[in-house]
This record gives structure tokens, C-alpha cells and sequence, in this order.
């Protein structure tokens, strides 16, 4: 039966007929983020020596219970670089997923590159941004560092592949005002625009590597290396791939995979708990709330004007 993943939950993004369904798979499923993946690691090796990652060894060989979903994993370190990882996902009825992040070393204030991408036959999910490491909102100088003259960029692409409406609204602290947030149907022209965009996110990332000098004082490192933390700490325990992962390899794996592979240094780079730093999720119990949101979905268009200035609604 088509039934994954489609099933997971009442989601409005499966709103495509069921019998529509397998015509497009076959039309796009060979829309695959293999190229994507491989421009990646050629492009960074234009810039750096990647150096696999232990991790390979461990998460190489992962594969889906369903014997047929074929699961890819990549991880690398660079002078720069604390961990490149990239995870793809190939099902059987069409749905692909692409998780592929650059997590600098602390003592680096770069931003984290960050795509998402959430394919089934219906529906294209998409996240791709250089997600700032520290506050862009309030922080003037570090916004004018590495977003400043990238606005131009972020505005041609959010232009292209507009605002997909309403998101969980702690997410938006995580994003720069470069973020493309979108969500669009099955297509191939789409899929060649979001492979440009993710072409020039990821060159500008690697610019911004190029130009870093790292920090010497010790104060600032670890400034950067709780924001990350904070960051890993969100995503290990908030990522909306959680209940796909859960699906296609078991709870076991998929908790693994999140901690020690997706988000890995979650349990090494601080000690400070999800709830230290999003106390607003505590229940009576002290257990963390499940909820992914305590404010809900909110931002229905884009809260970044055209100078790249917030105009959402408070964030704290
Ligand atoms: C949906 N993924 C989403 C959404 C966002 C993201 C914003 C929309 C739902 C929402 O508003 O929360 C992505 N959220 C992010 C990212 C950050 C964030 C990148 O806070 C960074 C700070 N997505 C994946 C992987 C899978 C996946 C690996 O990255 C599957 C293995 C699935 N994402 C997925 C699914 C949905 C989704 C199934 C839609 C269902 C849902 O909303 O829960």
C-alpha cells in the first residue's frame, strides 16, 4: 500500500488524489538530491581538505526496515569545519529527503549551512539558509558580517520560491534574514531552481569559511560554542524528521541518528539540558513538553523587509 509517507498524521500536504499519486512519482522521482550532495563535496574541496569523519564508520551502513528506502550518510571535517554531515533518504514511493548541514569549529562565529528538504510525490518541504550562530535581530555587527551583502541573494531566490506561510515560531531565531522557507508541489522546474539556490548558499557559505580568521580569545570560543550547542539542543529534540526517521528505521536508530550522526556534539560541546535553554517547555514534571511549538505557528508571510530588517512579530 502507498501508505508512507502520507499516513503521518492528518497532514495537509498530502492533499494531492490517491490516484494521482503514482503518475507523479514517476514523473519526479528521479528528481533526486544525489547531485546536490556531490556539488557539495566537490565545491568544499575547491576551498578545503575534507577529511572523513569517525562518524562514517559508524552510520555507513544504516538501512531501512522496509528492506527498500535507501538511506546515505557523508561526514567530513576541515580546518574550519567541526562537522560537514549530509543524510539522504530515497524511498520507494517517491518520497526524498535531503538533511545536509556545515557545523563550524568554535572557534569560528560562521553561520550554519542548513538544507532541508522534505519531498514526497505531492509536496516539496523546504529549509535552506546559512542559519546564524548568533542573534541576527539584535546583534547589528554580526548580521552586517555575513548578511549584510547577501540580502540581494536571499531576496532573488525568496522572490522565486516564495514564503511558505505559517511555521513553528521558535524556528524563526534559528533563521537569518536570507532563509528560503518554502513549500511548492512536485515539479521539475522547481527542483533546478532549488538546486541553483542551494549552488549559491553553499558558495557564499564557503566564501564566508574563506574569510574567517578564527578567534584566539577564549571567552568568545565559548560564546560560540554555547550558541551552538543551543542550536544542536533545539534541533536533536524539535526536528520534524523525527517521525519519519522513527518510521523507516525503528525508534532506537532514529534517536541515535539524531544525537550521534545529524546532531552530533549535542552531548559533548555543553552540558546544559533543552529545558536550561527553552525552559518554557517544562511540564509540572520537569519532563520536556512534546509539543514542537509552546507559541505555535505564526509568521504567515515573510517577516524580513527588503533591507534584510526584521518586521515579524517579537521573537522573546
Ligand atoms: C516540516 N521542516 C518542516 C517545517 C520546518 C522544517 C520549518 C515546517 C513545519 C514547522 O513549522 O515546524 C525545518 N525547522 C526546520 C529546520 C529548522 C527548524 C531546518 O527549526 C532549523 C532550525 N525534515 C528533515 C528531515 C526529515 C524531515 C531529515 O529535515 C525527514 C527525515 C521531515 N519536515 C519533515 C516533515 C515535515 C517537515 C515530514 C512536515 C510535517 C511536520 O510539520 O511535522
Amino acid at each position: 500500500t502507498n501508505s508512507f509517507p502520507t499516513n503521518l498524521g492528518s497532514r495537509k500536504w498530502s492533499n494531492v488524489s490517491a490516484r494521482m499519486r503514482p503518475a507523479m512519482a514517476e514523473a519526479t522521482s528521479s528528481l533526486t538530491y544525489q547531485k546536490f550532495v556531490q556539488f557539495a563535496l566537490e565545491e568544499t574541496r575547491n576551498h578545503t581538505h575534507l577529511a572523513p569523519s569517525s562518524l562514517q564508520e559508524r552510520f555507513g551502513s544504516l538501512s531501512a526496515m522496509d528492506g527498500r528506502t535507501q538511506l546515505q550518510v557523508q561526514s567530513f571535517e576541515s580546518p574550519k569545519i567541526r562537522l560537514l554531515r549530509s543524510l539522504s533518504i530515497e524511498g520507494s514511493d517517491g518520497m526524498q529527503v535531503l538533511d545536509f548541514a556545515i557545523f563550524p569549529r568554535a572557534e569560528f562565529d560562521l553561520p550554519i549551512f542548513c538544507a532541508n528538504f522534505f519531498t514526497t510525490s505531492a509536496i516539496n518541504i523546504v529549509v535552506l539558509d546559512l542559519n546564524p550562530l548568533h542573534d541576527v535581530i539584535s546583534q547589528h555587527d554580526y548580521k552586517k558580517k555575513y548578511y549584510t551583502h547577501l540580502i540581494p541573494l536571499g531576496l532573488k531566490y525568496g522572490e522565486l520560491l516564495p514564503w511558505g506561510g505559517r511555521i513553528t515560531a521558535e524556528s524563526m531565531k534559528f533563521f537569518s534574514p536570507i532563509v528560503i522557507w518554502t513549500k511548492f508541489p512536485a515539479s521539475e522546474q522547481k527542483h533546478h531552481l532549488l538546486y541553483s539556490a542551494f549552488v549559491d548558499y553553499l558558495k557564499s557559505w564557503l566564501e564566508l569559511m574563506d574569510r574567517a580568521s578564527g578567534e584566539t580569545d577564549a571567552s568568545r570560543i565559548m560564546v560560540n560554542l554555547e550558541a551552538q550547542h543551543k542550536y544542536l539542543t533545539w534541533r536533536a529534540e524539535k526536528d520534524p524528521g523525527h517521525q519519519v526517521l522513527r518510521k523507516l528505521v525503528g525508534e532506537i536508530h532514529a534517536k541515535e541518528i539524531i544525537k550521534s550522526f545529524l546532531f552530533s556534539g549535542v552531548d559533548e560541546l555543553g552540558s546544559r539540558t533543552f529545558i536550561d535553554y527553552f525552559p518554557e517547555y517544562k511540564c509540572d514534571d520537569g519532563t520536556v513538553n512534546q509539543k514542537r511549538s509552546m507559541i505555535g505557528k505564526s509568521f504567515q508571510s515573510r517577516p524580513w523587509d527588503t533591507r534584510g530588517e526584521f518586521i515579524g512579530d517579537s521573537l522573546s
